[in-house]
């Protein structure tokens, strides 16, 4: 084996977005790609040397190779131990876990998400950093700034490791330990909720179907809900990560899981569904006959947690991304703790968490995740959702409709307008800021315009600003409606249109009948199909 210094050329495009740098599969199959940007990374590192890095992602096409060269480029730049995921695979929550755990310096997590794998599909990096966090945005900037500028990257030549056996081996003077994926991370969630409550409530006789779709949690919820708690064999479905996900997409929500959404609405349902995404940190929540939305699902485990042993203490506080509905804000009032809102992105929840002002967190696409560990962490929320279940012995839809009847209901949707002209998303939204100031008082679809603004984040533990995360409206019926871009993406722009309306009283209404003037005040303001040419989204949810 023999350590190299390669010259390269930088590429302009590795800027991470809202989780890590995320491309469809050739651009990250150019020559020196990935070896670029790994190196960027590792050099914005102070203090490696000698350090543990952890490595695993979610097992979409690629997985195994970048985990061989990241290995590579690792051992000739003084990493002295790394740890990897048997199979290449850890989940984006269990690598925040075992970084936590073993006092890593950081951990590269591939995965583009819920984002389509395969060939053709997509990729991703993330870095994580000490607390097991995403990169905050000082990190990712540094790291862009690295990438565009680098000149070279050191990599130790030789052969492939075996990924599937577990234990140590030596690369070039470091460590590579090979690791349960899933150990650690079942270890942390044994503290976290109570497994004899959940293991009663299955040997009772309640069923659940958890779909893992075809991607990284099935192995860990194989092993928690059939082997550690009992749950019938065949509970969980899609069960065997593949490196396409089936050829699916693997976005927990009532269109790509359309399988256990419909089975969950039909006769005989199971008493609980789940499923989970791509790297497994979101989790979409079905009751019988009843679709829990995510920010719905946020505030009824903020409300419930203390029935689960690691939350018996209370919560010190409540975080949602600002387009997530306000339900989880009237929990934190009626339980007397803060509230905070912040830009989309995991990555803006970990200094309040770090920091102890909040136990919970969550975003409406269907992340929850708590003090735990420093991502959303979709299995996590399930687990609580049974604890809560066994706890209060419960039906999960009667849940849902009791915490209706104490805090109201905050109707929801989301609509994407995906693959739209880059330059015609962007005219929108500079269309919306310049009309910003003319909006309040205006009526659209007999709601009056109360408030419009681009939301702004100062950070409230280190004081950073990050600007321009969405732009805001309120209407006086207390309704709202955010727009923003996503940050996910892999080609042209995609328009996220966020939709709520908070009703006291009506409380089984048909949301899309609660939603109907909301939706069309939302594309009247913002002209999307003028200036889209889209006069309807490409997903709802
Ligand atoms: C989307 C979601 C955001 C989430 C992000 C990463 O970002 O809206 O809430 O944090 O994906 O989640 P965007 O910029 O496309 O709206 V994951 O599970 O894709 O790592
Ligand atoms: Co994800």
């Amino acid at each position: 084996m023999a350590l190299k210094t390669v010259p390269t050329q930088p590429f302009p495009d590795q800027k991470p977005g809202t989780s890590g740098l995320r491309k469809k599969v050739p651009v990250f199959r150019q020559t020196h790609y990935v070896e670029n940007f790994v190196q960027a990374i590792f050099d914005t590192i102070a203090d490696k040397g000698g350090q543990t890095l952890v490595i695993g992602g979610d097992g979409r096409f690629l997985n195994r190779t970048v985990v061989q060269t990241a290995i590579r480029i690792a051992a000739a730049n003084g990493f002295g131990r790394v740890l990897v995921g048997q199979g290449g695979l850890l989940s984006t929550p269990a690598a925040s876990c075992v970084i936590r755990k073993h006092g890593a310096i950081g951990g590269l997590v591939l995965s583009a998400s819920h984002n389509p794998g395969g060939p053709e599909g997509d990729f991703g990096i993330k870095f994580n950093t000490r607390n097991g966090g995403p990169a905050p945005e000082s990190v990712t900037a540094a790291i862009f700034e690295r990438a565009k500028n680098i000149t070279a990257y050191r990599i130790i030549d030789g052969p492939d490791l075996d990924l599937d056996r577990l234990g140590d081996v030596t690369v070039e003077g470091m460590t590579v330990t090979v690791i349960d994926p899933v150990a650690d991370y079942a270890a942390l969630m044994r503290e976290l909720v109570d497994f004899e409550a959940i293991r009663a409530l299955f040997a009772g006789g309640f069923r659940m179907r958890f779909d893992a779709m075809s991607a990284v949690t099935g192995p860990y919820a194989k092993a928690i809900l059939e082997g550690a708690l009992g749950a019938a064999p065949g509970t969980v479905v899609n069960a065997v990560p593949q490196e396409d996900f089936g050829g699916h997409h693997p976005d927990p929500n009532p269109v790509h899981a359309k399988d256990l959404f419909d089975l969950m609405h039909g006769a005989d349902s199971p008493d609980f569904g789940a499923a989970s995404d791509g790297d497994g940190d979101r989790n979409m929540i079905v009751a019988p006959g009843l679709f829990v939305t995510p920010s719905d699902s946020l505030a009824i485990l903020a409300a419930h947690a203390h029935r689960a042993p690691g939350y018996a203490g209370g919560l010190a506080g409540i975080a949602r991304s600002m387009p997530t509905s306000r339900a989880a804000d009237r929990v934190a009032a009626s339980l007397g703790i803060r509230a905070y809102e912040t830009p989309t992105g995991w990555k803006f929840f970990g200094n309040l968490l770090d920091a102890g002002l909040i136990t919970l967190c969550g975003e409406e696409s269907a992340g929850t995740g708590s003090n735990h560990v420093r991502e959303k962490d979709g299995l996590w929320a399930v687990l609580l959702w049974l604890n809560i279940l066994a706890v209060t012995g419960e039906r999960a839809d009667a849940i849902v409709r009791a915490h209706w009847a104490d805090f109201g209901r905050d109707y929801y949707t989301r609509h994407d307008y995906e693959e739209i002209e880059s330059e015609a998303a962007e005219r929108l939204m500079q269309g919306l800021r310049d009309a910003l100031a003319s909006l309040p008082g205006r009526s659209v679809a007999g709601l009056t315009v109360a408030s419009a603004d681009d939301f702004r984040y100062v950070d409230p533990v280190d004081g950073s600003v990050t600007e321009r995360q969405g732009i805001r409206i309120g209407f006086a019926e207390d309704a709202r409606v955010v727009y923003r871009l996503s940050g996910t993406g892999t080609a042209g722009a995609t328009l996220r249109v966020y939709i709520e309306r908070y009703d006291r009283d009506r409380l089984d209404a048909d949301p899309a009948a609660v939603l109907a003037p909301v939706v069309e005040a939302a594309r009247a303001i913002a002209r999307i199909a003028e200036i889209t040419g889209r006069s309807e989204p490409s997903v709802v949810t």
